[in-house]
């Protein structure tokens, strides 16, 4: 494995490159073009632009999260072909800058939701959380509305302001596609792109939903064992592969997830790790990645990658807000530079108790 942190480009991130090659630990950076939108062509000289700014601070670009879907494509309607092409476009051109992972999700109209993004956690950190009941208690279109003050200034993936203000006109993209269309519709995107990941090697690594069932009744598929698995078959390619997110699969307690992650060998190409603390099966908060603060076994997760052989990046997720940091939710330096220590230590005690 190779550990990396997310960075959100010198425009966009409170933390400096600097600062994340000082961790040590890390040795690669996961980033995008943030100014992006989705359907948009990246090309070649931005690419190279952002692989340079990362190299001349010492680190290697390990891979893209994300390249975000067009809506048009996760319903099938409008321009979806257009919109792929687009894609496949994008995807030669950072295989060209040898670039070999892609993270994207398929979620609908909501990257990821949390209904808190600074619970007060009893040591005075802070952390994002999710309550089904607030939830059920808010009408979507009020959602960016309800966290946005706590958003520190940043602008977060998923939820741009521009997107948000178009938030009931998704919601109608949405009205007439169920589990089933859903499945359909990525089926057809990863059968148009798979020839040129497979001409230039890049590895499609899908996120889970988060949380891993629906919200607002929209449909929600990446979100269990079944469902990966079918989705691993339905485009049988090792480059149709999965992003392993522990904190979105684990939202849903009955996920065993080193079962998935055994199940899932050869198929995972990016990893996060990130704990959660239960208060009940619907309401839990993102913990330090210390085992015992949450209610994961991060011991067996890491252990599980280990054993199928994972090679790929793999980075803390979320972080808890300490020591006063004023960062993106969950994208601060200090508590994910913790997590990034803490998965090394558990990865090196792994590989030698093996190896003796
Ligand atoms: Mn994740």
């Amino acid at each position: 494995m190779e550990m990396t942190m997310r960075w959100y480009g010198s425009n966009h991130d409170t933390v400096t490159l600097k600062q994340l090659k000082q961790i040590r630990y890390v040795t690669g950076v996961i980033t995008t073009l943030y100014d992006k939108k989705p359907g948009e062509v990246w090309n070649r000289d931005e690419i190279h632009a952002l692989k340079k700014e990362v190299e001349e601070a010492g680190l290697h670009l390990a891979g893209i999260e994300s390249v975000n879907i067009h809506d048009d494509i996760k319903t099938g309607k409008g321009n979806r072909d257009e919109y792929i092409a687009n894609y496949i476009e994008t995807l030669k051109n950072l295989g060209e800058e040898d670039i070999h992972l892609v993270c994207y999700n398929f979620m609908p109209v909501f990257d990821w939701t949390r209904t808190e993004l600074a619970r007060v956690r009893e040591d005075g950190s802070t952390v994002l959380a999710y309550t089904q009941k607030a939830v059920d208690e808010l009408i979507p279109e009020k959602m960016f509305e309800s966290i946005s003050s706590d958003m520190n200034g940043t602008v977060m993936p998923g939820w741009e302001p521009e997107r948000m203000a178009h938030v009931k006109e998704l919601f109608d993209m949405y009205k007439d596609i169920d589990d089933e269309k859903l499945f359909e519709n990525l089926k057809y995107f990863l059968e148009k792109i798979m020839p040129v990941c497979n001409e230039y090697d890049i590895k499609m690594a899908i996120h889970p939903d988060d949380p891993a069932w629906s919200v607002f009744g929209l449909p929600r598929i990446i979100i269990n064992k079944e469902n990966i698995l079918r989705m691993m078959k339905m485009v049988d390619d090792p480059h149709n592969g999965v992003t392993f997110c522990a904190g979105s699969y684990g939202t849903n307690l009955n996920n065993d997830l080193p079962d998935m992650i055994r199940s899932l060998k050869g198929r995972i190409h990016f990893a996060h790790v990130r704990n959660l603390k239960f208060h009940s099966p619907d309401n839990f908060e993102e913990a330090a990645h210390l085992s015992e603060d949450g209610n994961f076994d991060m011991y067996e997760i890491v252990k599980a990658l280990y054993d199928i052989g994972f090679e790929g990046p793999i980075r803390p997720d979320h972080g808890r807000m300490i020591w006063d940091e004023v960062a993106m939710p969950g994208y601060g330096l200090y508590d994910r530079a913790l997590g990034a220590a803490y998965i090394c230590g558990l990865w090196e005690a792994i590989e030698k108790s093996d190896k003796r």
